[in-house]
């Protein structure tokens, strides 16, 4: 299997001046010791001293990025500073102006040409890849700059089962890290595949806050590694959507903008823009990714966005050979286009088997943005590696427009107007058959079961507005007031970390549906925290309900914390509104229609619901902590569109490390105390 001379191609760096270490030896000794404490003590000590710190300085993540046959687990270490920044600032010298070498300076950020204020990480956006091979240890020290914000960072496709409190999410894994100070995440590269970060803080992923995370593992853990040639770390296609302003702008909202929608989209941090016919189109790079002819090269693609549009992704003349979705290996299955909302990643074989030119790779946004008509384009060159870039990345053929088809006939995965399992040769997620399943999963007798039927529900004004209410809520337009809810209870955040300082956390500071706090009896809603309290080690199956009375084009993209689920299946009726018993008859009507029927569903972490539909899910709950669940749009997020999975009691979870910072509110008794 490993007759390829190279997967990743990179500039070797002699193996000596990392720390590579003989892994094996005292995993034998783990015992009693927590299987982290295992890992490190089999990555440090067989090699020095395990209890003495590592420089990690000496440790530079982008020497990570290596081909990872016959390769031993690194420290990985990455400096990031988090910074309010700017795109064609004068780091980008005359850029504007038509001078193409200038847009590639140091410091510059083209984006769309647009100039703007954004936040970066290390004055990138994204911010730096992380390439790595399975079981290395990232090590990321981030420095938040930005005056007046704190943040988190979150490490999407990663179960963190060794170290829950880097998960990264505000008051539920840990404190939000305030300007100027310094977190270090530190957690093992577990879960293989095309992953990403980004925020969990604010609106600072729609500002520049995300970037790309590959872990590869060696080719003979991939069952479809004969499909694929090259696996080129520059072949990441990291897509995001794009606002003029910051996100925090329409927070809530505002109600003579015509939406809270995106005015762009990016490929990796690049593209352009053209604010109407009667303008000059941004004269900026656009991303390009080089093949040569007759390779086969493995894709990665990340939707970075954070509106509820799915990006729709094609590459003229090109079909997408689907291999792989949220790191999760499938099946094959051939397209020519892909749709993915918010959160979710899909890794894709394209052959260059097609005459040696340029082609547009092309994103649009549909769904609700369809009337906006946002696309945007990088280039496919097969042109010789002697062509420099800016010779490419400014075609003077213009992006076919919007409306206008790549290809004659559209075979989609995931289009949102799919009727999933009966409308071939387009396919939805669940139409995809793993290598392998479970099946004590998929065919036992859940422990738990949960119907998670959520929304956005209209607000009564006085709710919204009355004397002494700040309650959370989205402003679309004109008085449309919404808050999100997952079984009528928006979520809000206790004011510490509820994994890591255990001591603070009462049962009765919780809610569910079936213990509704006393000041919301009253009401058809309540904004409490919700939690869902799960045995460890049950099996779940959670049906995720779409209670919106109308179809519309959102199809909400919910995403599990800590876990993969097995997508059951999915389904909608355009008439009824969906309730599990109208989900059970939709799914033995599909099971009869079905063309194909696997018995080998796919796993993901973030799965879409058919508007107005139904998903239904399962996983066996043995990771335990608090995990966060919730609509990956992160407008539904800010609102409430949010619940919280206890898993296992406090005595079962990984403890965090002696020091970890704490957070609370600081409301003493006032008395002679406060006055010593
Ligand atoms: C290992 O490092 C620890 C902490 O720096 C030190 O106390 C200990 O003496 C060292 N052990 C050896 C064998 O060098
Ligand atoms: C568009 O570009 C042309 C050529 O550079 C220039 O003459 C013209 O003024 C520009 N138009 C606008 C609206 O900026
Ligand atoms: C790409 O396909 C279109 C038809 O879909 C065709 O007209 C065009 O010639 C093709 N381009 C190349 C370079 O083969
Ligand atoms: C889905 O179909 C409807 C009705 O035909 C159409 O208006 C809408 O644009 C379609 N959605 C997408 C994303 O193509
Ligand atoms: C949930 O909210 C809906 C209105 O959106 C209401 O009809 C229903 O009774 C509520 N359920 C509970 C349990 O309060
Ligand atoms: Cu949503």
């Amino acid at each position: 299997m490993s007759s390829r001379p190279f997967r990743v191609q990179v500039q070797w760096l002699p193996l000596t001046v990392v720390g590579v270490v003989v892994i094996g030896v005292s995993l034998l000794a783990a015992g009693v010791r927590s299987e982290s404490s295992a890992r490190w003590t089999s990555l440090m000590g067989t090699f020095r001293n395990a209890s003495a710190p590592v420089d990690v300085q000496a440790f530079p993540g982008e020497l990570c990025m290596r081909s990872c046959e016959d390769t031993l687990p690194r420290v990985c270490y990455f400096n990031w500073v988090l910074e309010h920044y700017h795109s064609m600032g004068p780091a980008c010298k005359r850029c504007a102006e038509g001078v193409h070498r200038d847009c590639y300076r140091h410091g510059c950020l083209t984006a769309d040409g647009f100039e703007r204020g954004v936040m970066s990480i290390n004055r990138q956006i994204p911010g730096p890849a992380i390439q790595v091979c399975k079981d290395d240890l990232i090590v990321v020290d981030m420095t938040n700059a930005m005056g007046g914000t704190a943040t988190t960072m979150h490490w999407h496709g990663l179960h963190q089962r060794d170290t829950p409190h880097m998960d990264g999410v505000p008051f539920v894994t840990q404190c939000p890290v305030e300007f100027m100070s310094t977190f270090r995440y530190a957690f093992w590269a577990t879960e293989p595949g095309t992953q990403f970060y980004h925020s969990h803080a604010g609106h600072h992923k729609v500002n520049g806050h995300y970037g790309a995370m590959i872990i590869r593992e060696p080719e003979a853990n991939d069952p479809n590694a004969d499909l694929y040639d090259f696996d080129l770390p520059e072949h990441l296609i990291v897509a995001s959507d794009w606002m003029h302003v910051d996100g925090e702008m329409y927070m809530p909202g505002l109600p003579n903008g015509d939406g809270i929608l995106p005015v762009n989209v990016l490929i990796n941090g690049r593209g352009t823009w053209q604010k109407d016919a009667d303008s000059n189109r941004t004269d900026v790079p656009r991303e390009v990714y080089r093949v040569r002819k007759g390779g086969r090269y493995r894709f990665r693609f990340i939707n970075a966005a954070s509106h509820v549009c799915p990006l729709e992704l094609q590459i003229a003349n090109h079909t997408l050979e689907i291999i792989a979705s949220d790191s999760y290996n499938l099946q094959p299955i051939t397209v020519n286009t892909l749709v993915a909302t918010s959160g979710e990643r899909y890794d894709f074989v394209v052959s260059a088997d097609q005459p040696s030119d340029d082609y547009w790779i092309r994103v649009r946004a549909i769904g609700s943005c369809d009337y906006r008509k946002i696309s945007q384009g990088a280039v496919l060159s097969y042109r010789p590696m002697s062509v420099p870039v800016d010779d490419i990345a400014f075609p003077d053929q213009g992006l076919p427009d919007f409306h206008e088809p790549l290809f004659p006939e559209v075979h989609s995965v995931n289009h949102p107007n799919t009727t999933c399992g009966v409308s071939q040769p387009d396919v939805c997620i669940t139409d995809f058959e793993a290598y392998e399943t479970e099946d004590g999963i998929i065919n036992g007798t859940p422990d738990r079961q949960f119907i998670l039927g959520f929304e956005n529900y209209p607000m009564r004004f006085e709710d919204a507005f009355g004397v002494g209410q700040h309650e959370h809520f989205m402003n679309i337009h004109d008085d449309i007031v919404l808050q999100g809810a997952i079984n009528n209870i928006s979520f809000t955040y206790p004011p510490f970390s509820l994994l890591t300082q255990p001591e603070l956390v009462t049962e009765d500071m919780f809610c569910d549906e079936d213990s509704w706090p006393e000041r919301c009896q009253s009401s058809d809603h309540c904004t409490c925290i919700h939690r869902l309290k799960i045995p460890l080690n049950a099996l779940i199956e959670l049906y995720i309900l779409d209670l919106t009375p109308e179809v519309n084009d959102l199809n909400h993209p919910f995403h599990l914390h800590g876990y993969q689920m097995y997508v059951m299946e999915m389904g909608q009726d355009r008439q009824k509104p969906i309730t599990m018993e109208r989900a059970q008859q939709i799914a033995l009507w599909q099971s009869m229609q079905r063309i194909r029927m696997t018995t080998m569903p796919p796993k993901k972490d973030t799965v879409s619901v058919p508007s107005k539909g139904y998903t239904r899910v399962r996983f066996l709950a043995d990771n335990p902590g608090f995990w966060l669940m919730h609509c990956h749009y992160e407008w539904h997020t800010a609102v409430g569109m949010v619940l919280v999975l206890q898993v296992g009691e406090p005595d079962s979870f990984v403890q965090p490390p002696s020091g970890f910072p704490t957070c609370n509110k600081y409301t003493p008794d006032v008395d002679a105390s406060l006055f010593v």
